[in-house]
């Protein structure tokens, strides 16, 4: 064994050591945290030396309507994203039409409660209308016409929040599991076909958002970079060619929407350090752990539905302890390499808002604080 096996054999020992204690700790303690809820320490100040902490909201917390989810996102969060309301999609759904009401209140509701605010998403193949990669006749645009288009989106959203976002997620979700661009109309249209101008999409939209807004950091964000060494190359591999171009990147954002019973450690820490290793800031940014037993259990949110995704068997005490184990792992690493990452944001605040069902979160359906909360806690502590 050379000497870097046994370091990493050191350090994962060192993550099954911490998910033993926690996972002990966290049974002993539960029930006497668990009846004083509202003496739990805030996940911001628990992190405050590591990482910035947030959550995705939807328009029922920043419009004070879901008052508890407010609450819990005032108390633990120091950043946050919009779940939906920045998607091209929701601001921009018919020609020449904005509708500008949702964002802005999660921009005003984010400053108002000094929350560092991240744009999501610029360019992506999901939530975007059709019309968008159609000329008046229906016909697909040139890919001139489509370059416009885009440039005209970004410069008005990203223009319109000047100096207001922290960083925008400009580029979502480009890549496949083998590391090659998606087959997107982004890619299919502004690419031609052409090896040579496959990354010319990619590379627009990073430097329209630049000059739109000079002073917004701005990210690559994808999903699975911690399942799929190749596609995590294919993230390493578009900061390479952006930086190569002189095109200003600060940031890559693993989603890491995890699910139960997958190891992760490893993955995530590959994913992490040839990540940080280009230079750029690393991010959690979207997560989440699937605990679904029952239903459809697949990522087509068409067949998501947050009122019928209740799943009993998500409930009970055997899986919440393996959820707090997951948490556990997730954040050993986290904590472990700490110096590289900038921020780690949950995907929604609490179990009854999150897009998967189940009981993915920190927070259960009754928002109080899970054994995956106490596991989170306690893990800090044994890195502190
Ligand atoms: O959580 C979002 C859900 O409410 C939307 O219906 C869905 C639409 O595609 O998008 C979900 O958020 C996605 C995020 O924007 C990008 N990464 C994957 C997330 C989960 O699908």
């Amino acid at each position: 064994m050379n000497r870097d096996n046994s370091a990493i054999e050191a350090q994962q020992m060192k993550i099954r050591r911490t998910i033993t204690i926690v996972s002990i700790v966290v049974q002993l303690f539960g029930v006497v945290y668990h009846t004083a809820a509202q003496d739990i320490p805030a996940l911001k100040d628990v992190f405050k030396n590591d990482f910035l902490i947030g959550g995705a909201l939807n328009r029922w917390v920043v419009t004070g309507r879901d008052t508890k989810a407010a609450a819990i996102t005032k108390k633990h969060f120091n950043t946050a994203t919009a779940e939906n309301d920045m998607k091209w999609q929701s601001i921009n759904r018919s020609p020449g039409r904005y509708n500008w009401e949702a964002a802005d209140n999660f921009v005003d509701f984010c400053e108002k409660n000094r929350i560092s605010i991240i744009g999501h998403c610029l360019v992506w193949h999901s939530q975007v209308p059709r019309w968008v990669f159609r000329d008046n006749a229906g016909d697909a645009l040139t890919r001139d016409a489509l370059l416009a288009r885009m440039k005209d989106h970004i410069m008005t959203v990203v223009g319109r929040y000047k100096g207001r976002i922290k960083g925008w997620d400009v580029v979502n979700e480009a890549l496949n599991e083998n590391g090659t661009l998606r087959n997107s109309q982004w890619l299919r249209i502004i690419g031609e076909g052409s090896e040579e101008k496959q990354y010319d999409f990619i590379e627009n939209a990073f430097r329209w958002a630049h000059k739109a807004d000079p002073n917004a950091e701005l990210y690559y964000n994808d999903y699975g970079l911690e399942t799929s060494k190749a596609k995590c190359d294919g993230a390493v591999e578009i900061v390479e060619h952006l930086k190569s171009k002189g095109i200003r990147i600060d940031g890559v954002g693993i989603q890491l929407h995890d699910s139960l019973d997958r190891p992760v450690a490893d993955g995530l820490e590959y994913a992490i350090t040839s990540l940080a290793s280009t230079g750029v800031k690393v991010m959690i940014t979207e997560l989440d752990v699937r605990t679904r037993t029952r239903g459809y259990r697949g990522a087509d949110v068409g067949r998501t539905n947050r009122r019928n995704t209740r799943d009993t068997n998500a409930d009970d005490a055997e899986t919440q302890e393996k959820l707090a184990d997951k948490y556990t792992e997730i954040f050993s690493v986290l904590l472990e390499h700490k110096e590289d990452i900038d921020r780690v944001t949950f995907w929604g605040v609490y179990d009854g808002a999150s897009w998967i069902g189940g009981s993915p979160l920190l927070f259960d359906r009754d928002y109080r604080p899970k054994d995956a909360f106490f596991g989170v806690v306690e893990t800090a502590e044994k890195y502190r």
